[in-house]
């Protein structure tokens, strides 16, 4: 049966092993079932720039490469922290860079796909933050600055963002229900899938929220103990929560 995965929120870096154990067993055993993966931001804890090299980066290139290689095709939509992810990186492995917001089709299902981070426009500040950085000049100046620097200055916005967060509600942090519900509208679709909140989940959406029709939100997880790999076929959609040692995968 034809398959298709979503991912997003892994936070890979060289400080959680676990996590790369995760991804490897994923991409080895699982992804080659897929006839399309979408990782859809954070794949990496932050990036700093495709020039950036280190066994980590070689490594989930190689993984990546080996599944596009086969024919499946790999797609990418930024995240938060890795919002840098460039042109350069995604042509060593074949990987496919997409917009902020796509629409798929999926078995027939018009899907609307994000990072999610847009549609959390009640947290103002991240918001005012999210446009500074990407405004192209910022970024090029930034990706100028040797790699040092450029490790410095993220170290110093990630302590910032990490004090922020501790004064911030939790539903501040989450999407606004009625600008996602618009969204979907303006995109024409019933079903959204996104990451960034964390918080694996399939919510319905009631039908006065878009336009007298019922709708459905997913959320994919972000990886700790086990994975959040969401599967969609033609039959539904259901999360796999796999685990190392490779044991077969809990549904
Ligand atoms: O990802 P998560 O859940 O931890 O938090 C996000 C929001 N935080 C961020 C920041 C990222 O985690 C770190 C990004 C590192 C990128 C490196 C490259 C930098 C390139 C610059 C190019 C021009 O996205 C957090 C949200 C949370 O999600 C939930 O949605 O709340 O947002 C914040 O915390 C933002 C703060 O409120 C505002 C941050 C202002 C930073 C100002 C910089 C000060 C230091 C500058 C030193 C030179
Ligand atoms: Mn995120």
């Amino acid at each position: 049966m034809k398959k298709t995965f979503f991912i997003a929120d892994l936070h890979l870096s060289e400080n959680r092993p676990d996590l790369t154990a995760l991804f490897v067993d994923f991409m080895q055993n699982l992804a080659p079932e897929a006839e399309k993966l979408y990782i859809l931001g954070d794949l990496f804890d932050f990036w700093i720039g495709d020039d950036e090299r280190s066994e980590l980066i070689e490594l989930v290139q190689k993984h990546i490469r080996q599944l596009t290689q086969q024919g499946i095709p790999c797609y990418f939509i930024c995240g938060n922290r890795d919002f840098l992810l460039g042109k350069k990186f995604a042509q060593r492995c074949g990987l496919q860079l997409l917009n902020d917001y796509e629409v798929v089709d999926l078995y027939g299902e018009k899907t609307l796909i994000c990072h999610g981070d847009t549609l959390c426009i009640d947290d103002v500040k991240y918001q005012q933050f999210r446009r500074k950085v990407h405004q192209k000049w910022r970024q090029w100046l930034f990706l100028h600055l040797p790699l040092k620097v450029r490790l410095k200055i993220a170290e110093n916005i990630r302590a910032k963002s990490r004090a922020d967060k501790q004064q911030k509600a939790s539903e501040i942090m989450d999407v606004n229900p009625e600008f996602t519900a618009q969204t979907m509208q303006k995109f024409g679709v019933k079903r959204l899938i996104h990451g960034h909140t964390h918080r694996q989940k399939i919510h319905q959406i009631p039908p006065h929220f878009l336009n007298e029709k019922a709708g459905e939100r997913i959320v994919l997880g972000d990886w700790g103990e086990t994975s959040s790999i969401l599967q969609i076929t033609a039959q539904g959609v259901h999360f796999i929560n796999g685990k190392i040692p490779h044991k077969g995968y809990a549904e």
